[in-house]
């Protein structure tokens, strides 16, 4: 464990480093980061942000212009999560890392959502001194005070750090009671990002109490929801409409988990009478006509369903809280008053078989006006359902065989080949299906699209795309 010097009490530079350059469906705004920001400027410390899109700098140039104290690099993504075309992320963390730790002795702090999945994993994989596993804000300004004053850091909820035995010591994660927190919105990311296609996000919770079989976000955000207030929403799109953000992209894992924080913050919206327009994900389960009006008259332009399947059976195994005619309703709801949707499906998870595969093809053509990004296999992580039911320790792996080798769950009977040649057949009548990550050829026309202005949410691409792509009858 390093200890920082008592003479060192004033050190207070931190930079925040944004190592993700992955640019599907388009490069993602680091709200994470702002979130970190914020906190840390709001306790007096003095930031900057190096980011791997909008710095034009290289990270040495970064750490040698603000000699930090400190660095906090945040993980969003471990890999792209495509079962057949695999790219694992931690190769360029670790680069990272150590091109950092051969300019500076400034102790390495590692945090964000692929962090929080595999915390100790990752922690051994790299050369940082600490990690700081889900919600970030909290434990990062009491591990900064602690270095600073030379206290311990080991037992601070959420910190992974190396005790003097050599063995790696991870708190469990204390969740704050509350959340009502903003980010810090730098203008030069926000510009960067949006012009590159990038939708800004907004948190309005956080947490979510489902349980779905395969699913981290109850790891990285916690189980229990904990929501902001109509107001606080409201301030926050106002000052993203302030930098000319259009349209914004609710990250909340659900953003119905209770109906009343929907009510409540699209209220809040309607009363200020933003001109902003958002897209959030949604479960299908409980959406009436009002709360859809309500919506839409608030801003709502797209949805996306995290359905997973129409079949019921494999609803059920996949641990969803919904029945297919709830995905119906909701789907024709949104149809009838205009909103667009899209639908997320996961082929091949618990139970799956032929038949159910067959079932939700059968069951998505009824679905009017929708569309659906569709993924083969189910991925494997620690503290999951999927991951007890497997007990991969029971035959000798470890999560950390998990984390750079992609593994992925496919229900025997089924193989993912087999998927993917089922899907792609699907492809060649049906335009509002997009299987796995797009083709090269639809991602390099995405990036032109983006480079002329043109953002919005990714059904709009699609649509886009396909009518460019088919040739005219
Ligand atoms: C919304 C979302 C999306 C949206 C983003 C929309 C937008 N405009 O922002 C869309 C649908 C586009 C998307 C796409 C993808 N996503 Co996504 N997404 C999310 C989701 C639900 C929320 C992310 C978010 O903004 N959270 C809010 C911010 C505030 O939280 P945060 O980033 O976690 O930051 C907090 C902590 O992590 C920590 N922290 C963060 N950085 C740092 C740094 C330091 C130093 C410290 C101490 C702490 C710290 O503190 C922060 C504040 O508390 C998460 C799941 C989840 N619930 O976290 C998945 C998630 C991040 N996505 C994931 C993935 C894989 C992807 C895709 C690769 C999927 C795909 N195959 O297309 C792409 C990649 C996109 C890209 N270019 O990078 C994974 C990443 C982990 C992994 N498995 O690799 C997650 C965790 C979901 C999962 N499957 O487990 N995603
Ligand atoms: S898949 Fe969605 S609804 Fe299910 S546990 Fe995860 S965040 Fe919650």
């Amino acid at each position: 464990m390093i200890h920082v010097s008592k003479s060192a009490v004033s050190l207070s530079r931190v930079l925040l480093v944004n190592i993700n350059r992955y640019d599907q469906p388009y490069p993602v705004y680091p709200l994470g980061l702002a979130y970190i920001d914020s906190a840390l400027r709001t306790a007096g410390y003095t930031t900057r942000v190096w980011d791997s899109l909008a710095d034009k700098v290289s990270v040495e140039v970064a750490v040698s212009e603000f000699q930090p104290d400190f660095i906090g690099l945040s993980l969003r993504n471990i890999d792209t999560v495509q079962c057949l075309n695999p790219h694992s992320f931690v190769p360029e963390l670790v680069e990272c890392c150590e091109r950092l730790r051969a300019v500076t002795a400034a102790p390495l702090i590692l945090g964000g959502s692929g962090f929080s999945i595999f915390p100790k994993e990752l922690f051994a994989l790299t050369s940082v001194d600490y990690g700081v596993a889900g919600e970030g804000e909290q434990p990062l300004l009491a591990l900064l005070t602690a270095l600073r004053t030379g206290s311990a850091v080991a037992d601070i909820p959420g910190v992974v750090c190396k005790m003097a035995t050599g063995s790696v010591s991870a708190a469990a994660c204390r969740l704050s009671g509350v959340f009502n927190g903003a980010p810090f919105h730098d203008s030069r990311l926000l510009q960067a990002y949006a012009k590159n296609g990038s939708l800004p996000g907004v948190q309005t919770q956080r947490g979510c109490p489902l349980k779905c079989c395969y699913c981290t976000y109850p790891v990285i955000e916690g189980k229990r929801s904990r929501f902001r207030s109509g107001e606080e929403i409201v301030e926050e799109l106002q000052q993203l409409a302030a930098h000319g953000m259009k349209y914004a992209f609710f990250v909340d894992s659900v953003f119905n988990t209770r109906t009343s924080h929907v009510v409540e913050t699209c209220e809040a919206i309607i009363r200020a009478k933003l001109d902003l327009q958002w897209e959030c994900f949604l479960r299908p389960g409980g959406v009436t006509r009002e709360l859809l009006q309500l919506m839409k008259r608030a801003g709502l332009r797209h949805i996306e369903f995290g359905s997973d399947s129409f079949s019921d059976t494999t609803l059920a195994s996949y641990g969803k809280s919904f029945s297919f005619e709830e995905v119906r309703e909701a789907s024709e709801l949104a149809a009838t008053l205009g909103v667009q949707y899209s639908h997320f499906l996961i082929f091949g998870g618990p139970s799956e078989t032929v038949e159910t595969v067959e079932e939700t093809l059968a069951r998505a053509v009824t679905l009017p006006a929708a569309f659906f990004f569709a993924t083969i296999g189910m991925r494997i992580y620690p503290d999951t359902d999927l991951w007890r039911m497997l007990a991969p320790e029971q035959h000798g792996e470890t999560a950390a065989d998990y984390l750079v080798d992609p593994r992925f769950y496919v229900a025997p009977g089924l193989t993912a080949h087999g998927l993917h040649i089922r899907l792609r057949e699907l492809l060649k009548s049906a335009s509002n299906w997009i299987v796995g990550d797009p083709p090269a050829a639809f991602s390099e026309t995405m990036t032109k699209l983006r480079k002329r202005g043109i953002s919005g949410p990714m059904r709009e691409y699609v649509d886009l795309l396909q009518r460019l792509a088919t040739p005219p009858r």
